[in-house]
């Protein structure tokens, strides 16, 4: 591609000097509490995202000051694992350096805000003692690689976890600018050291996004991946991988070329070096023939379209030297998290609370915040993230499951998660406000009320038993997923939301939009109507989502 022709941030990425641009000066820079364009671009590789506080922006700016600036930091944590003495850490850091609130992601990760410019460094150096990093979490890179979370879910769970690890190094840049910038790491003398085979001078040409499923659970919503691996499986013997390519949930809105798009199943490999050679080069070809001048259609989906699936099997073959197989048979019949007690084949417990949008926080219903903390210092157990924001504490002993739940039931997180209704145990909300900069409307911030007037809805009608998928993003980008929920709302502009439908409990469907940039007083009728059709209409046994298909509601 001609020069020209290369979007913006294609050059910045080629003269980074290997994503080092000029940030360890901005750093130093205060005078002001950003950081360059360039250098915001490039400290997403890092692992970070230059904000500030939108609720704080009018008011500053009337006393003529600037933004109030601050760093989102996102560790990078290969299917969701910390253990006792990280999650204290990662506690304390976030009291000492952010604003003390941990946020459980949608893939399996943990998220800092408002860390102000001269906090970062510290907190990546703490984060460090504590053998965490967050290399590589955002920017045109291969993100957090996630899989499905509970052990419950195969005999051989941890077989196929440990690919997650596997993934995540195959794929990490060869840069050193992060223990250079960040750790006081000495300068390379030999550049060639961090020659870079995979992502050479300018990265990928968008973010990339792997997940690996282990069926019949599919809590990480694999179709919504760049890349999706569905574990296949037989007589507790892991086969190999499905492989599913292009999945992406976002559109913009007013831009008819962006679509979200679920993932096509291509073919099944087998044996480690195969699945992760044939990883490598689906990587490989997104960074030899993704879009690099227009960003809107960069993802792999747009690739995978313009291209075609036939020509990309085949160039997988001609890149691998080896052809895919067909694809095996599988089977999803749900995507939730195992909320309660449950205990392993090896005798060892997992217990999963419910944590509201994945904001760890003490409230006067349950103290979880200082309940996970007060279990953290037990050393007793490890932590596990899930993709619907929640943790499992887990890999707890038959013996130290007393003590465990002692803290437990002191901080009310039993009876709290017991309480709660089916509808908000299945629904998700992205961040959005303050924060997010590309927020149109409130999300996690407003959902929890949303759902408490949808509640008597569902009780009215007899259906607060049942299990709907609900999720709420502030905008059209879906961090939440919420194009493959069975009731999404997208924020559209403050208080209004487009009402999508029609999402299956698997995450193999895609809902649709069934009415436009509603406030909440039009949802609340929408929804009283629909779920008292809903109750009635119904066949035995079916879904919200497939109800509202079946009636081509949308
Ligand atoms: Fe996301 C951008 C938060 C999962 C699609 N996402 C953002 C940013 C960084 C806003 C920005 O670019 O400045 C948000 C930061 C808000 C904040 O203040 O924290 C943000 N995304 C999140 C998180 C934290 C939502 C949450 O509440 O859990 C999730 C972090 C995941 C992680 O740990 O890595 C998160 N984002 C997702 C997902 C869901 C998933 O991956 O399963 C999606 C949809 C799937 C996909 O990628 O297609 C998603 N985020 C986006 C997009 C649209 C990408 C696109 O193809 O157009 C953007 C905007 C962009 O990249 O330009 C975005
Ligand atoms: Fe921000 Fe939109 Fe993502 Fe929500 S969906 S976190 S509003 S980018």
């Amino acid at each position: 591609m001609s020069e020209q022709h290369l979007s913006s941030i294609e050059k910045v990425k080629q003269a980074s000097d290997s994503l080092r641009g000029t940030i360890k000066d901005g750093l130093a820079d205060e005078i002001t509490g950003a950081i360059s364009e360039d250098d915001k671009a490039l400290v997403k590789f890092h692992g970070m995202y230059m904000q500030d506080d939108r609720d704080r922006r009018e008011e500053r700016a009337e006393k003529k000051l600037e933004r109030l600036y601050s760093f989102m930091i996102r560790l990078r944590l290969p299917g969701g694992l910390l253990s006792a003495d990280q999650w204290l850490a990662t506690q304390d850091i976030a009291g000492a350096h952010s604003t003390g609130l941990i946020k459980i992601t949608t893939r399996q990760t943990i998220q800092l805000h408002g860390l102000y410019k001269s906090h970062v460094k510290p907190t990546i150096q703490a984060f460090n003692e504590a053998k965490l990093h967050s290399i590589a979490t955002c920017g045109d890179i291969n993100r957090n690689v996630i899989c499905s979370a509970h052990p419950r879910q195969s005999p051989i769970h941890k077989q196929v976890h440990d690919f997650s690890f596997k993934i995540d190094e195959l794929l990490l840049p060869r840069t050193k600018a992060y223990y250079e910038i960040w750790l006081d790491g000495e300068k390379l003398a030999d550049k060639k050291e961090e020659e870079d085979p995979l992502y050479q001078d300018r990265y990928l040409p968008r973010k990339f996004k792997i997940a690996i499923a282990i069926p019949p659970n599919n809590d990480v919503d694999v179709f919504g991946n760049d890349l999706g691996l569905i574990a296949i499986i037989e007589n507790d013997q892991l086969k190999g991988f499905n492989i599913a390519i292009g999945g992406g949930l976002s559109s913009t809105h007013g831009n008819p070329a962006t679509y979200p798009r679920l993932a096509t199943v291509i073919g099944f490999v087998s044996g480690e070096e195969k699945i992760l050679k044939t990883i490598y080069e689906i990587v490989t070809i997104q960074r030899d023939y993704g879009n690099r001048s227009d960003r809107s259609l960069a993802r792999l989906k747009y690739t995978v379209d313009k291209m075609g699936i036939e020509w990309f099997k085949t160039e997988i073959a001609r890149r691998t030297g080896f052809p895919l197989e067909k694809e095996k048979p599988f089977l999803f019949t749900d995507r939730k998290d195992y909320y309660g007690w449950f205990q392993n084949k090896d005798q060892l417990w997992y217990y999963t609370p419910f944590i509201e949008n994945g904001r760890v926080t003490d409230n006067e219903k349950a103290a979880l915040k200082t309940a996970l903390y007060e279990i953290a210092a037990t050393r007793k157990l490890n932590f596990r993230f899930t993709a619907n924001q929640n943790v499992i504490l887990a890999d707890i002993r038959d013996e130290d499951k007393i003590s465990i739940e002692k803290i437990l039931k002191k901080y009310r997180i039993e009876e709290y998660t017991e309480s709660i209704s089916s509808i908000r145990k299945n629904s998700m909300a992205c961040v959005a406000l303050s924060t997010c900069p590309l927020a149109f409307a409130e999300a996690q911030r407003y959902l929890p009320a949303l759902i408490s007037n949808i509640e008597p809805l569902l009780k009215k009608n007899g259906l607060h038993q049942e299990d709907i998928i609900l999720r709420m993003t502030g905008c059209p980008n879906g961090c939440a997923r919420s194009y493959i929920a069975e009731i999404g709302f997208i924020g559209t502009a403050p208080g209004k939301y487009n009402l999508q439908l029609g999402g299956d409990h698997t995450g193999m469907r895609l809902n649709k939009v069934y009415k436009e940039s509603l406030d909440e007083t039009a949802i609340l009728q929408e929804l009283d109507l629909l779920f008292s059709r809903f109750a009635k209409e119904r066949n035995a046994k079916e879904s919200f989502g497939d109800f509202a298909v079946r009636k081509k509601l949308v």
